[in-house]
């Protein structure tokens, strides 16, 4: 049997970081990912999609975005399965209530765990809903599968956790009590690949597009294959851009670009030694072209050997001294404001051109 596990798409995210042409652009290109879903399982001919929550970002969600996301799913040949979870929270109002879903997809209403049997495929998915933007119960809590023969899945929304979560805290004991044969879980963000609670395989997918710079790298979703006691499960990348953070030399910025235009979304952080703080905005610039977005960071230091003057017998060294003295106490979030504060020092005592932009 082989499972298409995919969680937390949160269509129509804000995109807030973004101006508002791009900000619109990444929402319209979040709202292909359930036809690109729907694409994959028809290739990969799943058997079942689970998608266990998370599906919309908030309350506020265009019709077309419903619209988009019932379509792909009605052209998925399989049962397919969601949990809604704490962004997507199931009431009389939302989406999952008033919209007009496919006959092959089952929405799981109730903060009880349901058990919804597939003959054919000889199994039972069992899944629950979050009503509420929070839960603090472990939906899971007392809960086993019964030893009959069929292969009983699990599709749920929520953190694996100690107790005292607001959001759906399963423990592993009872996920490794629960005897499912696959647990697909929603809520993080960052593919788990296969983990185990007991003999009980789960994983979380994480989101198949990132929408920010806590959310980088590669994203997608899970294909699960079930043989006889066998269980596989094989990240496939889903997503149209990537977030990506990465360090590059000032001496060697232009060279770093890349030659043709990527579709990414890239924060460039600064490395290497700089007397005068590099001028961002024009570096920016220059990138801008080359990234679908671009940010940069500094994070160069001052050059080893100006921190030698700090011998001097100069009101330069005594500067210095001081600055290197506060530098060596200063923890990492004070760094920053403690170099500029050094290059603005330096630029005044030796009558350097003003700095500031
Ligand atoms: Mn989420």
């Amino acid at each position: 049997m082989k499972l298409l596990h995919a969680a937390d798409l949160h269509l129509d995210s804000p995109f807030r970081q973004l101006t508002a042409a791009q900000a619109a652009q990444r929402r319209s290109e979040l709202r292909d990912v359930p036809a690109r879903l729907a694409r994959l399982a028809r290739e990969e001919k799943a058997d079942l999609v689970l998608l266990p929550g998370d599906l919309f970002d908030g309350e506020r969600v265009y019709p077309e975005t419903v619209r988009a996301l019932a379509d792909a799913l009605g052209d998925i040949p399989a049962p397919v399965f969601i949990s809604p979870g704490n962004h997507d929270f199931y009431h009389a109002a939302s989406p999952y209530d008033t919209a007009l879903w496919p006959e092959n997809v089952h929405i799981f209403t109730s903060a009880a765990l349901t058990g919804v049997p597939l003959p054919a495929l000889n199994c039972v998915v069992h899944g629950c809903a979050f009503t509420a933007p929070r839960r603090e119960d472990d939906p899971l809590a007392g809960f086993s599968a019964p030893r009959d023969g069929r292969i009983h899945l699990l599709c749920l929304h929520g953190e694996l956790s100690a107790p005292g979560g607001f959001y759906a805290p399963i423990s592993p004991q009872s996920l490794a009590g629960s005897g499912a044969r696959y647990a697909a879980l929603g809520h993080i963000h960052v593919c788990t690949g296969l983990q185990w609670a007991g003999a009980v395989p789960w994983a979380y997918p994480g989101c198949p597009e990132g929408r920010g710079f806590d959310e980088t790298g590669p994203k997608g979703v899970l294909l699960v294959t079930l043989d006889s006691g066998e269980v596989q499960a094989r990240f496939h990348p889903l997503c149209q851009r990537q977030y990506r953070i990465e360090a590059v030399e000032l001496s060697s910025f232009e060279a770093a670009l890349p030659r043709e235009p990527s579709p990414d979304l890239v924060r460039l952080c600064l490395t290497g030694e700089s007397a005068a703080p590099p001028n961002l905005a024009a570096l920016t610039a220059q990138a801008a072209p080359r990234f679908f977005r671009v940010e940069l960071r500094d994070e160069t230091t001052l050059p080893q050997d100006l921190w030698a003057r700090r011998e001097e017998d100069s009101l330069t060294g005594l500067f210095l001294r001081e600055m290197s003295r506060r530098l060596e106490g200063a923890d990492e979030g004070e760094r920053p404001a403690l170099l500029l504060a050094t290059r603005f020092g330096l630029a005044a005592l030796e009558g350097g051109e003003d700095i500031r932009p």
